[in-house]
């Protein structure tokens, strides 16, 4: 067998962007029209006032500045804080097989190749506007894709798990040339109505092609050396969005927790750790040393734990080449934010260059994927 490569990468970036200004104005507006609604239970004391958000508070804590998201109006609307889509109907694309086919079709042509190259679709993503059909059967369909398809979640580590398994698939001989998507509709999910975390989440959709080195014919080729995937139960990030809450007693009353939960400070802490000894294990494991790394396309979800996890894998302060963010333009955006990192911070390497796209997020999850530019 020879190599398995990533042969080409694309990111389908929403036009619609919400500054902090913008998103924290709105919020202390929907905190007023709230504090007043309430102003009797507030001043009896059965009741607390919502606290203002503010613009230093997101950058000190998260680095983020801005965020894409598919629509824009909604979420800034103080009677609203949420974004709003036209219903489609079952026979039109659906919003996620959207994303992912404008991703996929960049990354097609950066691969130089086109659906009927293609014998196996994946998506993987954090959320899911439906259970099924599959939205990956769908983009199979809209591209005229021959083969198989299927979807898979593993939160913010879906896309470097979907690369462990389309690299495992292509190594087995199960698929030849596999095309993985990623269209991350966060702002659906995130409640922009919560302080904690309405300033953490963007939209993005990002697409790879993964092949055998032999098929391969595009200028810019990563071989995939090793892929090391790691999960351990955590509670501190969790959705109980489900089908049986209906069957709960009251389960429909509260919907708080079917939007992002979660414990940011304690997942900060447990993260940082499990992530750096991962990451230089895996090197371990491959016999590559730390100062042969070029690049870490790190999981976007904070500057700071990016930081530090960074100097601990590096053991100095990586400079921005070494580990670039894209946090500050997109916010988090789930699985995707590695990659277009990836997308956006590749083109420069050398040939025999080696970097590491590294995701973690809710489960635990840790997905961590070795490269070397060919
Ligand atoms: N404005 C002003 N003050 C605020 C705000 C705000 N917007 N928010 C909180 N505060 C206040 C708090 O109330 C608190 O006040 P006090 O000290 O009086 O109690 C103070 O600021 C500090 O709050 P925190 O302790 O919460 O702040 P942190 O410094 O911990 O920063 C972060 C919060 C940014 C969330 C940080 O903890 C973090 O980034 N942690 C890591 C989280 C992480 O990596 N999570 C991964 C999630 S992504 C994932 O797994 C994918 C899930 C599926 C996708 C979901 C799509 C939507």
């Amino acid at each position: 067998m020879s190599k398995v490569v990533i042969s080409g990468s694309g990111v389908f970036t929403p036009k619609e962007v919400i500054s902090n200004q913008e998103l924290v104005k709105a919020f202390n507006e929907y905190a007023d029209l709230q504090n007043k609604k309430f102003a009797k239970e507030i001043a009896s004391g059965e009741r607390e006032p919502i606290p203002y958000s503010s613009e230093e508070f997101i950058v000190k804590a998260s680095g983020i500045e801005n965020r894409h998201v598919m629509n824009k109006s909604g979420i800034i609307d103080p009677e609203i804080m949420y974004p709003i889509f036209n219903k489609r109907s079952d026979d039109e694309l659906s919003l996620m097989a959207e994303m992912g086919v404008k991703a996929a079709k960049i990354a097609l042509e950066k691969a130089g190749k086109d659906a009927k190259d293609i014998d196996c679709v994946i998506v993987a993503a954090s959320n899911f506007e439906r259970a099924y059909p599959a939205i990956a059967v769908e983009v199979q369909k809209a591209l005229g894709v021959k083969g198989f398809a299927f979807d898979m979640n593993i939160a913010c580590s879906s896309a470097t798990f979907g690369l462990q398994m389309a690299a495992d698939m292509i190594k087995s001989g199960s698929a030849k040339t596999v095309l993985m998507v990623n269209p991350e509709i966060c702002s659906g999910h995130v409640e922009w109505r919560d302080r904690d975390c309405h300033f953490i989440f963007g939209d993005v959709g990002t697409a790879m092609v993964i092949e055998d080195s032999e098929t391969a014919d595009s200028s810019n080729q990563f071989e995939i050396i090793a892929t090391k995937c790691v999960t351990e139960f955590s509670n501190n990030i969790r959705n109980n969005l489900g089908f049986l809450r209906r069957s709960y007693p009251n389960g429909m009353e509260d919907l708080r927790d079917m939007q992002f939960m979660q414990n940011g400070r304690k997942v900060f802490k447990d993260v940082v750790p499990m992530v750096s000894n991962l990451i230089l294990e895996h090197l371990n494991d491959n016999n590559i040393k730390v100062s042969n790394l070029s690049r870490l396309w790190l999981h976007q979800a904070n500057k700071s734990m990016n930081d530090m996890i960074g100097r601990k894998v590096l053991g100095r302060v990586p400079n921005e080449k070494e580990q670039p963010n894209i946090l500050q333009e997109y916010a988090n955006t789930s699985s995707a934010g590695s990659i277009v990192t990836f997308s956006q911070y590749s083109d420069d390497l050398e040939a025999g260059e080696i970097g590491i796209i590294c995701s973690f997020g809710a489960g635990y999850s840790v997905g961590n994927v070795i490269l070397k530019k060919l």
